[in-house]
C-alpha cells in the first residue's frame, strides 16, 4: 500500500462483451440487487482514494431518469498514458475488465465490491456513461455508450478543482428493475461512512416528488457505529471501547459497548465488506476479548479459581461490536464467500482487542466491574438453565425428540417438499388442517402470543411451551447446537391474521428466527402467507383481493354495481375451501419470501420494534404506515 502508484501496474485481462453476456457473473444479479450494486463499484472506488488519504468527500445523486452520478474530490484518475496498451489510464479503467492496481499485488486497492471488478463492469452494463476528471487545472472528458468508447479522452476545459465525476444510466435491456430505492442506498453509504471515519458522503434524490439530501459523516467511525446500534437499546455504560492498530500487514478496528438485552450482536467487515459468517477476524476478536476480561477479573479478585472463568459467551452476552479490518489480498471461504479464511487476521486482531482492553480496563475500572459483573451474570443463568435442561431430560427419560402433540404432521418424510404452517390462533388451527394437503402441509397452532425474546435469555426462552413447540418440529435444535441439516420443513409459512396482531405475532416470531435459528432465514427457508384482504363476490363469481391497491384495480374492471364485497379481518373469517383456494393451495396461494440481507439492518428493525423506547417504534410505524406493514 505504501508502493508508488504508476500507469504501468494497471494490468490488462479480459473484454467486456463477456460482462453484458453474463452480467450475473459479475455484479450477482440483474435485479433491484445487482442494480444497487453498479453504485458501490463506483462508490468503492472513490472511497479507497480516501483510504490512500486524497479525498474527504462523496457525493453520489440520483437524477431525475435514475442514472447516478458519483462526484468525490480525490486526485481525479489517471489520464496519462499507460505504456502496456498505449492508451489512457482512464481508458484503461473503463474500458478493460479487471483493470486496477489491485490484481497486480502491490496496488494501491484495498476496498471493493463484492466482486471487485469495478469501473469497467459498470461501463459495459450502463446505456451511457460519462466520466470526468478535474486535475492539473483542467477537465478531461470520456463518453460511453454499453461500454463502447464515443470519443477518445479529450480536454474539454479548465476547472481548480481536483477529483473524479462518473455519471450512468444503467441499462434496461440488462436490468429488470431500473429504478433506485434511496433507502437502500442511503443504508449502505451510510455504513461506508462509519467505516470510514471522516468522510463525508452526501446522498441527493433529485427525482420529481422525493427530492432530499442527507450527510453521512462519522468522526468516531466505528465508535459511533456502535452507539448507533445500540441507540434503542439500554446501555450498561457510556463509553464505547475502541482499538485501532496494524499487524502483519492488517489494519484492524475495533469497538465495542454492552446493553441489557441478552443477545451478542458481532457485525464483521473486510475492506468495508460485511462478512455476515464471520471468520478469522471474529475469532481472533473473541478470544482476544475472553482471555483479556477473564485476566482482568482474576487481577480484580473477582474471578478467583480458574473454574468459574467466564465463557466468551459469557462475557458477549449484550454486546454490541463492530469489527472492521483492512487487509491487502482477503481470502474467503464458504459457500456464499461470506466467511473470512486469511489467516493472520486472527492473531492481528486478538492482539490489538488484548493490548487496547487491558489497557481500557486499568483505565475505566468502572466499566471493568460492569462488564465483569455482566459476564457473571450471564455465567449464572446459564448454568441455571444447563441444570433446568438436565434435571427435565432425567424425568422424561429421554431427549426431546418427540413431536409435539399440537403438531398436525404430514405424512411425507421427504423435507424438500414438505411444509409447516405456523397459524396463529387454535381455531384458524383447524381450518387450516382442513385446507391442507396433508402429504406436504404440516400445521402448528400458536396459542396468543409468544415471547418476546430481545428480552428474555435462553433458559427462559427454552421454557416457553410455544417456541420448544416449534424446535422439536423443525428438528433443527437452537443457537449454537442448531443444525439446518436436520431441518424436517424446506419452507417455514407464517400465518397469522391480517391486522395489528397479526403482524406483531409475525415480528415476534421473525424476531425469534433471526437471533436464534439466524440460518433459516439467510437459506430462504421462511415465508410469510399472504391471506387477502377481501372477497368480492359479483355475479356468483368470487374475486380475492390482497391489498388496497388491488381493490380499485378490481373495480375498475369489473365495475361496482352488484357487488359484494367481505372484508376479512382474520383468518377465522374464511371457511376452509376459502383458506385453501386463497393462502394454501401451492397453484393459488402467493408466498413472501422473507429476505433479510442486510444484517445491521434487521437489527435495527427488530431493537427498535421489540425494545423499551416508545418513541422510535412510533416514528417506524408513522413513515413506514402507507406500507401498511413492514416490508423486509
Ligand atoms: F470507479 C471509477 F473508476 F469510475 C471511479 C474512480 C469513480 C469515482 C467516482 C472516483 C474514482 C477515483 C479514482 N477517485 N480517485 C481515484 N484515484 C485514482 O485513480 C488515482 C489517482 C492518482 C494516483 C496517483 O498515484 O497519482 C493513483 C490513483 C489510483
Amino acid at each position: 500500500m505504501s508502493q508508488e502508484y504508476n500507469e504501468s501496474q494497471i494490468q490488462v485481462l479480459e473484454g467486456l462483451e463477456a460482462v453484458r453476456k453474463r452480467p450475473g457473473m459479475y455484479i450477482g444479479s440483474t435485479s433491484e440487487k445487482g442494480l444497487h450494486h453498479l453504485v458501490y463499484e463506483i462508490v468503492d472506488n472513490a472511497v479507497d482514494e480516501a483510504l490512500a488519504g486524497f479525498c474527504t468527500e462523496i457525493t453520489v445523486t440520483i437524477l431525475p431518469d435514475n442514472s447516478i452520478s458519483v462526484l468525490d474530490n480525490g486526485r481525479g484518475i489517471p489520464v496519462g498514458i499507460q505504456q502496456q496498451k498505449g492508451i489512457s489510464a482512464l481508458e484503461v479503467v473503463f474500458t478493460i475488465l479487471h483493470a486496477g492496481g489491485k490484481f497486480g499485488g502491490g496496488g494501491y486497492k484495498v476496498s471493493g465490491g463484492l466482486h471487485g471488478v469495478g469501473a469497467s463492469v459498470v461501463n459495459a452494463l450502463s446505456r451511457n456513461l460519462e466520466v470526468q476528471v478535474y486535475t492539473d487545472g483542467k477537465i478531461y472528458e470520456q463518453k460511453y455508450a454499453r461500454g463502447d468508447i464515443l470519443c477518445p479522452v479529450t480536454e474539454v476545459g479548465t476547472t481548480d478543482k481536483h477529483g473524479t465525476f462518473v455519471h450512468f444510466l444503467p441499462d434496461d435491456e440488462i436490468f429488470e428493475e431500473t429504478v433506485y430505492s434511496y433507502d437502500t442506498l442511503k443504508q449502505r453509504l451510510r455504513e461506508t461512512a462509519f467505516l470510514t471515519k471522516g468522510l463525508k458522503i452526501n446522498l441527493v434524490d433529485e427525482r420529481a416528488g422525493t427530492e432530499k439530501t442527507e450527510t453521512f459523516h462519522y468522526e468516531g467511525g466505528i465508535r459511533e457505529f456502535v452507539s448507533y446500534i445500540n441507540k434503542n437499546r439500554q446501555t450498561l455504560y457510556d463509553q464505547v471501547f475502541y482499538a485501532s492498530g496494524e499487524k502483519d500487514g492488517v489494519l484492524v478496528e475495533v469497538a465495542f459497548q454492552h446493553n441489557d438485552g441478552y443477545t451478542e450482536n458481532m457485525f464483521t467487515f473486510v475492506n468495508n465488506i460485511n462478512t455476515p459468517d464471520g471468520g478469522t477476524h471474529l475469532a481472533g476478536f473473541k478470544s482476544g476479548l475472553t482471555k483479556t476480561v477473564n485476566d482482568y477479573g482474576k487481577k480484580i479478585g473477582v474471578i478467583k479459581d480458574s473454574d468459574k472463568k467466564l465463557s466468551g459467551d459469557d462475557v458477549r452476552e449484550g454486546m454490541t461490536a463492530v469489527i472492521s479490518i483492512k487487509v491487502a489480498d482477503p481470502q474467503f471461504e464458504g459457500q456464499t464467500k461470506a466467511k473470512l479464511g486469511t489467516s493472520e487476521a486472527k492473531g492481528a486482531v486478538e492482539a490489538v482487542v488484548s493490548e487496547y482492553l487491558t489497557y481500557f480496563l486499568e483505565e475505566n475500572p468502572a466499566v471493568g466491574k460492569i462488564i465483569i459483573e455482566k459476564g457473571l451474570m450471564a455465567s449464572r443463568a446459564r448454568d441455571a438453565a444447563r441444570k433446568a435442561r438436565e434435571l427435565v431430560r432425567r424425568k422424561t427419560g429421554l431427549e426431546n425428540t418427540r413431536l409435539p402433540g399440537k403438531l398436525t404432521d404430514c405424512t411425507s418424510k421427504d423435507p424438500t417438499e414438505c411444509e409447516i404452517y405456523i397459524v396463529e390462533g387454535n381455531s384458524a388451527g383447524g381450518s387450516a388442517i382442513k385446507a391442507r394437503d396433508p402429504k406436504t402441509q404440516a400445521i402448528l397452532p400458536l396459542r396468543g402470543k409468544i415471547l418476546n425474546v430481545e428480552k428474555a435469555r435462553l433458559d427462559r426462552i427454552l421454557a416457553s411451551e410455544e417456541i420448544k413447540n416449534m424446535i422439536t418440529a423443525f428438528g433443527t435444535g437452537i443457537s449454537e447446537d442448531f443444525d439446518i441439516a436436520k431441518l424436517r420443513y424446506h419452507k417455514i409459512v407464517i400465518m397469522t391474521d391480517a391486522d395489528v396482531d397479526g403482524a406483531h405475532i409475525r415480528t415476534l416470531l421473525l424476531t425469534f428466527f433471526y437471533r436464534y435459528m439466524p440460518r433459516l432465514i439467510e437459506e430462504s427457508k421462511v415465508y410469510i402467507a399472504q391471506p387477502p384482504l377481501y372477497g368480492v363476490e359479483k355475479n356468483k363469481t368470487m374475486h380475492y383481493v390482497y391489498d388496497d391497491a388491488d381493490l380499485d384495480a378490481l373495480y375498475e374492471k369489473i365495475g361496482r354495481n352488484n357487488v359484494k364485497v367481505q372484508r376479512y379481518k382474520g383468518l377465522g373469517e374464511m371457511d376452509f375451501e376459502q383458506l385453501r383456494d386463497t393462502t394454501m393451495a401451492v397453484e393459488h396461494r402467493i408466498l413472501k419470501k422473507v429476505d433479510i440481507t442486510d444484517a445491521v439492518l434487521a437489527d435495527e428493525i427488530f431493537s427498535m420494534l421489540m425494545g423499551d423506547n416508545v418513541e422510535p417504534r412510533r416514528l417506524f410505524i408513522e413513515e413506514n404506515a402507507q406500507n401498511a406493514e413492514m416490508d423486509f
